[in-house]
């Protein structure tokens, strides 16, 4: 692959997420959102109890960290915008302070040509909407959705070629559903509890997504392109038996086809149906007219992968495939016990996921492509990336020995992704690398280490890591 050229048209840059970079978590009208709360109400929600207060300040520093990247070669940045910065209570009210941030971070980008793909919901729900009528668990949000993404396109679709309404719908409220909040946070009792919350959220975001879609490219007649960031990783039967291959197909419907389905298929599918019941939400006739074809792309943020097998009852468990980890040090051997519907096994909160590009995305992208949905016209790998644990929790490498290892995944990433286009022929238009620079990774706080750049969390100086001159020398290459 050394003398293959990627397609002409093929986008690539970093990405990243307000609530994960910005800070300025209380500054210049900003409401509260979920996160907000966990990380400061529900001890040890975050397991290094920190928050998105301050973290890397880009609220504050954007203006460098675009000069940087334009120094740097960089032509693309996904971030997303904040919803309660722009209403401060999920709808009414508009925040002038956040519209005005966001006028300038897409002129500022745009002064250091950089092209913006735009996350408008990427799991900072303004707490106001939770507290009201318990956010996405609530059909009420589909309107107040609608309403925030009408206002921010039609402000910035001229500075944007691609949007992305919502980020991994799957975890839309895995935030707080099911979590033993309510000692802390009385609303947290409110929402319709256990498994019933993660299908109403799931089925209200995709209505919104589509609504949203619907009106992009026929009321509004945006010249862009939009879609949503879905999930998933790829399943391999742990072997050749029939029940093997059921567990496989079981979990791509439940960790891809629960919303690749719908929008392609504009259907759940049979599986999710079959296990869930009546906790999963039945579309009208109606609303799967709306959702089919929703998307105008696929965009997949794909990080992993695991071989899955069958378990005794017919579920189906499955495992990092720990059989030939990419990386040693990162062997993860979760493993998901069976529940009420089978799950990807638990991410180690050190992020202990194996990378396996050759069968964690190449294949993966075949599969998607071919086997599950052949109508895709073509897909984005919106996130990759790698982490490395927190300097407290350095045991084998040190830091530099972890980011040469994120080098490596880099190298073989994209590698794979360019072997994904050039042998298996998949459409494959672009990459979204993750970090922009170490943020704030949700559950697991700033304990571990996502970024092409290291951020000193004290000093707030950034300085590119040596694999991100890895990823600019392999596009240099291969552009
Ligand atoms: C996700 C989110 C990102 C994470 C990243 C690393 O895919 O979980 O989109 O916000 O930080 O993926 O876990």
């Amino acid at each position: 692959l050394a003398n293959v050229k990627l397609p002409a048209n093929f986008k690539w840059g970093l990405a990243s997420s307000a609530y994960q970079i910005e800070g300025a978590a209380k500054d210049e009208g900003k409401g509260p959102s979920i996160w907000d709360l966990l990380s400061h109400r529900v001890p040890n929600f975050v397991s290094d109890n920190t928050t998105g207060d301050v973290v890397g300040s880009h609220y504050w520093l954007y203006k460098q960290d675009f000069a940087r990247l334009k120094a740097l070669g960089v032509k693309a940045f996904s971030p997303s915008i904040s919803w309660p910065r722009i209403f401060p209570f999920g709808k009414g009210p508009v925040n002038e302070a956040g519209v005005e941030h966001y006028d300038d971070v897409i002129s500022e980008l745009h002064a250091n040509g950089i092209t913006p793909a735009v996350t408008l919901f990427h799991w900072d729900t303004p707490l106001a909407l939770f507290n009201e009528y318990g956010a996405w668990t609530n059909r009420e949000i589909v309107d107040d959705f609608v309403n925030y993404a009408k206002f921010i396109i039609s402000r910035y679709d001229q500075y944007v070629e691609e949007w992305f309404t919502i980020n991994e719908p799957q975890y839309c409220n895995w935030q707080y559903a099911n979590y033993p909040a309510g000692e802390y946070y009385p609303a947290f009792n409110n929402i319709t509890g256990g498994n019933k919350a993660r299908f109403l959220c799931g089925h209200h975001t995709l209505l919104a997504h589509a609504k949203v879609a619907k009106w992009y490219h026929e009321e509004f007649k945006g010249h862009g392109r939009i879609t949503f960031k879905n999930s998933g990783n790829y399943y391999q039967p742990n072997t050749t038996s029939e029940a093997d291959k059921i567990a496989a197909q079981r979990n791509f419907d439940f960790a891809v086809g629960w919303f690749g389905g719908p929008w392609t298929d504009g259907d759940y599918p049979q599986s999710l149906k079959d296990t869930l019941g009546d906790l999963l939400p039945a579309f009208t006739e109606e609303e799967k007219a709306l959702i089919k074809g929703s998307c105008d792309f696929y965009a997949i943020d794909g990080y992993s992968s695991f071989t899955a097998f069958e378990v005794s009852g017919g579920l189906s468990a499955c495992v990092s495939n720990s059989s030939h980890p990419a990386y040693p040090e990162c062997a993860g051997s979760s493993s998901s016990s069976p529940s009420t519907f089978p799950l990807g096994p638990a991410a180690d909160p050190a992020m202990n996921w194996l990378y396996n590009a050759p069968t964690g995305l190449r294949r993966f992208l075949k599969h998607l492509t071919t086997e599950l949905f052949p109508s895709i016209p073509d897909i984005v790998v919106t996130e990759f990336g790698f982490a490395e644990p927190f300097e407290s929790q350095l045991t084998n490498l040190n830091q530099i020995q972890w980011d040469l290892r994120r080098a490596d995944y880099f190298q073989s990433y994209l590698d794979n992704i360019l072997a994904s286009i050039h042998y298996d022929k998949v459409n494959v238009t672009g990459a979204w690398g993750w970090a922009i620079f170490d943020n704030f990774e949700w559950g697991s706080g700033t304990s571990v280490r996502f970024g092409l750049q290291y951020v000193n969390y004290t000093d707030l100086t950034r300085t590119p890591k040596a694999s991100m001159f890895q990823l600019l020398n392999w596009f240099k290459t291969h552009e």
